[in-house]
């Protein structure tokens, strides 16, 4: 039976002539790169996010040892949260025609039989279907993530954060055992195809070089329509494969994407009026309550920073105008040095109305309570009366329509 043709699991059943050894071991490469800078870039996106500053910004519970690495996220470059989740974000979608084409290159291994010749066969087989498994749920969540607007309300990071560690365990021991014979495949081009050729391939249609062009120009053109959403600017309408059709931001000094509106967090125009909006700020100096008008009479400073959200989009700089946070830190009874801060936002329900920021990010120079974007007041659903801006953090802790600001002890 096992060598009955119209099986999958006889070697017969497979007949195209592309797969092969060197085939497999170019693709295996390619993302034996590409997942490691997936990875690392990954963590660093969650390292962003200061998950061991407050629970307010983690919704990972029991991350236990798995957070050993986590370390303090610096306030610049500013560009450093658009750069790492970029990258991120692009090469994931990049990669996913060599995923695909790498997994139909081993798919006649999934049906060989016996399922286990050894015990080390057997632990074998089992990490590579944690592999596929993992490798499949991390592209899938991402990119539903990033297309759908965070389908998963508080739990894509838990989802994500524990996938990335089990796929990366697979995958160091399939890298450990099958890269020496990669290269080596790679560099000896066609020599030790056995394992995985047809023995009857059908004729070729594609020579297996011009079966990788045609993968490398899916990724090309995953690229081209993708990477224009982290450059911003007129580039972004090159961004096909973005998404956002949600909310248009028009032109003028705020238009610039839009993340969520006004009207989508409920924030109403009674909410924001000058009569009633007050920001409050609570410190060792007792409680301060600020209307916009005293906020401008506070020294104004500017920033050029650019927003740059977890799902990989970002604007090109914007100009930003306010009061320094530390500033306000000051006012509230820190004059030395400026402690962590849990900011809320006037808007009632969501993940996102909340957002704890570290000492490091509220001092430094650039993060402001900004009251002005390009020389205009903020509109509506970029935060009116004012949002909160600091250098290389992730879009979500820029909270927008700010009501309170507690300093110290989170
Ligand atoms: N109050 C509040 N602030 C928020 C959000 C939110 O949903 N509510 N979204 C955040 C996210 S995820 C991003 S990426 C940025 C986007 O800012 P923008 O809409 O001005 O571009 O705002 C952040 N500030
Ligand atoms: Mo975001």
């Amino acid at each position: 039976m096992r060598d009955d043709p119209r099986l999958p699991t006889s070697s017969h059943f497979w007949r195209s002539p592309l797969r092969g050894t060197w085939f497999t071991a170019v693709l295996g490469l390619v993302l034996l790169g590409g997942i490691s800078v997936l990875f690392v870039t990954g963590l660093v996106s969650y390292a962003a996010y200061n998950p061991d500053l407050s629970p307010v910004n983690d919704t990972t519970p029991d991350k236990g040892v798995l957070g050993f690495y986590l370390f303090d996220w610096p306030a610049g470059p500013s560009w450093l949260y658009r750069l790492s989740q970029g990258v991120h974000v692009t090469l994931g979608v990049v990669l996913v025609p060599v995923l695909l084409a790498k997994l139909w290159s081993v798919v006649p291994k999934l049906f060989t039989l016996p399922p286990a010749r050894s015990v080390a066969h057997a632990l074998e087989r089992v990490s590579l279907l944690l592999l596929v498994g993992g490798a499949l749920f991390q592209f899938v969540t991402g990119l539903l993530n990033i297309q759908l607007e965070y389908v998963f309300p508080g739990s894509f990071y838990p989802l994500h954060f524990y996938g990335a560690w089990v796929f990366i365990a697979a995958f160091v021991v399939h890298a450990a055992l099958r890269a020496p014979t990669a290269v080596r495949a790679v560099r000896a081009r066609r020599r030790d195809e056995a394992e995985l050729e047809a023995p009857r391939p059908a004729p070729p249609t594609v020579s297996r070089r011009g079966a990788l062009w045609l993968v490398g120009g899916g990724s090309l053109l995953l690229f081209v329509t993708t990477v224009g959403q982290s450059l911003g600017g007129p580039l972004r309408r090159t961004a096909l494969l973005a998404p956002h059709g949600g909310a248009d931001p028009g032109g003028g000094p705020n238009g610039f994407q839009i993340n969520k509106t006004a009207r989508y967090a409920g924030i109403t125009a009674a909410d924001t009026h000058p009569d009633a909006w007050r920001l409050v700020l609570t410190g060792p100096a007792g409680t301060v309550r600020l209307s916009r008008a005293e906020l401008l009479r506070m020294p104004q400073h500017s920033s050029s920073l650019p927003i740059a959200c977890v799902e990989g989009w970002s604007t090109a700089d914007q100009w930003w105008r306010g009061v320094r946070l530390r500033d306000l830190a000051a006012l509230a009874g820190y004059e030395g040095g400026p402690p962590d801060v849990l900011v809320e936002s006037l808007q009632r329900h969501g993940a996102f109305r909340r957002a704890a920021l570290r000492a490091n990010q509220v001092s430094d120079p650039r993060s402001l309570l900004a009251l002005y974007v390009n020389g205009e007041e903020l509109s509506p659903d970029h935060g009116y009366p004012a949002r909160i801006i600091v250098p290389a953090a992730p879009g979500v802790h820029n909270t927008k329509w700010v009501g309170r600001l507690t300093f110290g002890d989170l």
